[in-house]
């Protein structure tokens, strides 16, 4: 571990203010640490000494080089590892002079929650999808009648990671009763600060996008705002059904018409940006012969780590590189070389985060994303409130 976050983590609260303190009012020396001082409102042993005066200087030095939002996250990373997450949620949530969402990202780090949402159409894959990405039947498949707008939370834990994944029936379904979308559409925006990514599911056997999807594509982007595509990914199910001689062409086709309607929300620069991947419930396989399970984590792991959702590389980076039993996510040397080369890049920003390699992904039973979980039980509980009410 670097010696300056080792100082400041052996320091506790007070050197997470004094840390605060300087990031934010851009004071040093002896006028941060009696600023620091009065934030934790009476003498702090550890801040008084020369020791800590001195300090302020190399302290100074590598929060100017990682930014106030690494710093924080690191040295609760660290924390956590000897005092209680609780506790430590509690402390994050009184600190001064920081954002909610700054206070949010430092605590979904340290508690290892993460969110995802699938929306697409009814009969699409998305519960099909769920139940491969969790490796577990937790998702009630074939349900072609679950055109109410009752989002359904699915969470599960996977080496500690807490995945909540959202399905969305009916966001992308032509209903007669749209009156529920709206207020389902607001909830899920109070969260999407702690959204780590949105699956948009889709099938590759298509030839058009549906006007069911054009709508679903206006709601998310008029309602959830046109940030929430930053984070997506576009995912193509049924990758079976076409022939393996159009696979390439037909997943070509399939993302420039999909980017190409989302475009008219954010504009194509940013649409063509999106990235796609196949998938096939029903196989382990694509037409061209890949196992897809690896090729949609890694989309999905670039894109959320890329949306600003460090915490998620960063907990992720423990079971990327847990060595023990048998992968169920196997990436190629390809896909391990875009994951490391992601971690190592956003993770250290220049800090000791220890070169994380990649080995394999989840150990027995493990593995990875699709959902949306985590920040989720706040989500989950809402959604649960509204539907009892
Ligand atoms: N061949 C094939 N069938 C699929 C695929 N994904 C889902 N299905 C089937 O399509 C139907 C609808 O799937 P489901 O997951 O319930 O869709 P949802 O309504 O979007 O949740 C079910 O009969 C699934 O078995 C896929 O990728 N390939
Ligand atoms: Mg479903």
């Amino acid at each position: 571990m670097d010696e300056v976050i080792r100082k400041v983590v052996a320091m506790g609260l007070p050197g997470v203010i004094l840390v605060i303190v300087m990031a934010t009012t851009g004071l040093a020396g002896g006028a941060a640490i009696v600023s620091a001082l009065a934030f934790l409102g009476g003498p702090a042993g550890m801040l008084g000494g020369i020791a800590v005066l001195g300090f302020t200087g190399v302290l100074g030095d590598l929060l100017t080089k990682i930014g106030l939002e690494l710093f924080l996250m690191r040295i609760y990373e660290e924390r956590a590892k000897t005092e209680s997450v609780e506790n430590l949620c509690r402390e994050i949530d009184g600190l001064p002079l920081i954002s909610t969402e700054l206070k949010d990202k430092v605590k979904r780090i340290i508690e290892k929650k993460f969110l995802f949402v699938l929306v697409g159409r009814t009969g699409v894959g998305k519960s099909s999808t769920i139940n491969n990405l969790l490796g577990s039947q937790v998702a009630k498949v074939g349900d072609y009648e679950a055109t109410t707008m009752s989002a359904t939370l699915y969470r599960h834990e996977i080496n500690g990671l807490k995945l909540a994944i959202v399905d969305t029936p009916g966001l992308c379904d032509e209903l007669e009763e749209v009156g529920n979308d709206q207020q389902y559409l607001e909830l899920i925006n109070s969260k999407t600060t702690q959204m780590d990514s949105m699956l948009f599911v889709s099938r590759l056997d298509e030839t058009r996008v549906t006007s069911d999807e054009k709508r679903g594509i206006k709601l998310i982007s008029e309602n959830l705002g046109t940030k929430v595509w930053d984070y997506s990914v576009i995912v193509f199910t049924f990758a079976n059904s076409v022939p393996a001689s159009r696979y390439q062409e037909a997943l070509d086709k399939r993302t420039e018409l999909i980017r190409h309607e989302i475009a008219k929300y954010i504009g194509e620069d940013k649409a063509g940006k999106i990235p796609s991947v196949a998938v096939d419930n029903q196989s382990k396989t694509t037409p061209d012969g890949k196992t897809w399970l690896g090729e949609f984590f890694t989309k999905v792991f670039m894109r959320a780590s890329e949306s600003g959702s460090l915490p998620f590389a960063a907990a992720m980076k423990d079971s990327l590189t847990s060595s023990s039993g048998e992968a169920r996510i196997d990436l190629d040397d390809k896909q391990k070389a875009e994951v490391n080369k992601k971690i190592n890049k956003l993770l250290i920003g220049g800090l000791a985060y220890g070169g994380a390699v990649v080995g394999q992904i989840f150990g027995p039973g493990g593995i990875i994303v699709g959902g949306l979980l985590g920040s989720a039980v706040g989500l989950w509980m809402e959604l649960d409130r509204r539907r009892n009410a």
